[in-house]
């Protein structure tokens, strides 16, 4: 093979690098492979990769000098310590211009703190979330990759080239700087969190609210999936109700505990962290939480008999096209709730986030991917500046028309014993949000009161005032501080 001719060169031969590879190569660019363990390259080359014109490097300094310039280096290795080390080794190999790009789960501050290095070398750091899985790697991911800018016209081609496509147009765009992409991504994995929660109530009323069977309920979740909840999740709930093994239904056989690798977390962390209300995130991860408690919850069951009717009894066809809207009605709010949280941390560090862009990138290849991404993108193009997704027309109209259904639900499900998380306070944001007046004054009075730490009138916004509630103590205030 001839020096200097591949397009990229990608690193990492575990599953999702190998199917990136492929797909790359199936869009006409010429990838050079390597890996820690160097074997595996020639054991790709012989197998996955055997009649491509994918090639091997056995060594970083054989990668680099195989590459076309700038080179292109993109490493799909364990987040983390990994990605510094093959970064240090890179570094010395690569001149300025050349560009590094963590295609991995990696932290949004480590890819921040990589930029920053890197920029001093002059060499540029693309931080890109991919989603999609094995699947979507190989046939089309959703990728996010954001960073240095100055790599984007290098990597467009590739990038958009290889991603999913909604319609034409290609699930990838440049996100933004430094750590965007990766922060993007996160918060993508944490509305993938809620929307699993949210089919898990539907399907938990269904099944327990009106004693549904699965072939039933496979039925409905396929009419879902033909209007405004169509989405890869539901249909693949749809498929899943459907499965039987042996003759017999796998879903009920399976262990009620859920687990989950972080990236829910860590979207409720920078909620927490950014001061931003997610809660229906937050509540998806807590979820999860509450069912590993599982032998804890068996013996709590049976202590606690819960209400008398646990059986719905009014219309069954009425209820599930209630449960329909409020699952509806849940999921705008857990949209709404993710796109505050980007918007909020696009102004803590200064980035300027396309937030239609975003909406277009997770249309397609991604878990969360989904015709309602479409109305997202819809209403970001409409408006740029639109500072909350409920205040939209389209999403404030289809809003109103769940209200009724969605307290119908949630109050049911109260009655009734069944818990339903991420409708509850999905709902509860709603009313909070359209709020004229909150309670808060009176937790500016008490904060006042047992720490003198001010509160302001409404009649003068930004004024901090102390009263002496009681007659006794002192006159003097605590400073404030806003979270
Ligand atoms: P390996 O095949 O040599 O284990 C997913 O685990 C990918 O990340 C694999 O390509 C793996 O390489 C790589 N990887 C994991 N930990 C690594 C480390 N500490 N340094 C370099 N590569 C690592």
């Amino acid at each position: 093979m001839a020096e200097k001719s591949a397009d990229i060169a990608l690193i990492g031969l575990a599953v999702m690098g190998q199917n990136l590879i492929l797909n790359m190569n199936d869009h006409g660019f010429v990838v050079c492979a390597f890996n820690r363990t160097v074997e595996k390259v020639d054991t790709f080359l012989a197998n996955e990769a055997k009649g491509t014109k994918v090639i091997g490097a056995k060594s970083l300094e054989d990668m680099v000098s195989k590459l076309k310039k700038p080179r292109r280096v993109m490493l799909l290795v364990k987040a983390g310590k990994a990605v510094d080390d093959f970064v240090d080794k890179l570094v010395p190999l690569l001149e300025k211009g050349d560009i590094i790009i963590d295609g991995g789960n990696s932290e949004y501050g480590d890819t921040t703190r990589r930029c920053k290095d890197l920029a001093q070398k002059g060499i540029h750091f693309v931080g890109s979330g991919v989603s999609g899985g094995e699947d979507g790697a190989r046939y089309g991911p959703s990728l996010m990759p954001g960073g240095t800018e100055a790599a984007w016209p290098h990597i467009k081609e590739i990038f958009q080239g290889i991603a999913a496509k909604s319609g034409k147009e290609p699930c990838c765009d440049w996100v933004g700087p430094e750590g965007a992409g990766h922060f993007v991504k996160m918060v993508h994995n944490g509305i993938e969190y809620g929307d699993m929660q949210l089919i898990c109530e539907a399907y938990h009323l269904m099944k327990d609210a009106l004693g549904m069977q699965q072939d039933e309920m496979s039925y409905v979740l396929e009419e879902w999936n033909k209007g405004e909840l169509e989405s890869f999740l539901i249909e693949i709930t749809r498929d899943i109700l459907r499965y039987k093994e042996n003759g017999e239904y796998l879903l009920p056989k399976i262990r009620d505990s859920a687990g989950q690798k972080g990236t829910g977390k860590w979207t409720a962390i920078s909620a927490l962290d950014y001061g931003v209300p997610v809660t229906l995130i937050g509540e998806a991860v807590f979820a999860r939480c509450l069912s590993s408690l599982q032998q804890e919850r068996v013996q709590a069951s049976k202590r606690f008999a819960g209400p008398a009717k646990t059986k719905y009894e009014g219309d069954k066809k009425q209820f599930i096209q209630d449960i329909r809207q409020a699952l509806y009605a849940s999921k705008i709010v857990s949209y709404a709730q993710g796109f505050m949280l980007m918007r909020e941390a696009a102004r803590e560090f200064g980035w300027k986030l396309n937030y239609g862009a975003i909406a277009l990138m997770w249309r397609g290849g991604c878990i969360i991917r989904s015709v309602f991404l479409g109305n997202i993108k819809e209403a970001f193009e409409k408006n740029p500046d639109l500072s909350n997704l409920l205040l939209d027309d389209f999403f404030h109209k289809a809003i109103e028309k769940c209200q009724a259904s969605w307290r119908k639900v949630v109050s049911t499900a109260v009655l009734l014993g069944i818990p339903t998380p991420a409708f509850s306070t999905a709902l509860a944001f709603f009313d909070g949000y359209r709020s004229e007046r909150l309670p808060a004054n009176l937790i500016q009075a008490q904060r006042d009161y047992f720490g003198a730490h001010t509160y302001e009138l409404l009649s003068n916004p930004g004024k901090f005032i102390h009263t002496n509630w009681t007659g006794h103590g002192g006159n003097v205030s605590s400073t404030t501080y806003q979270v």
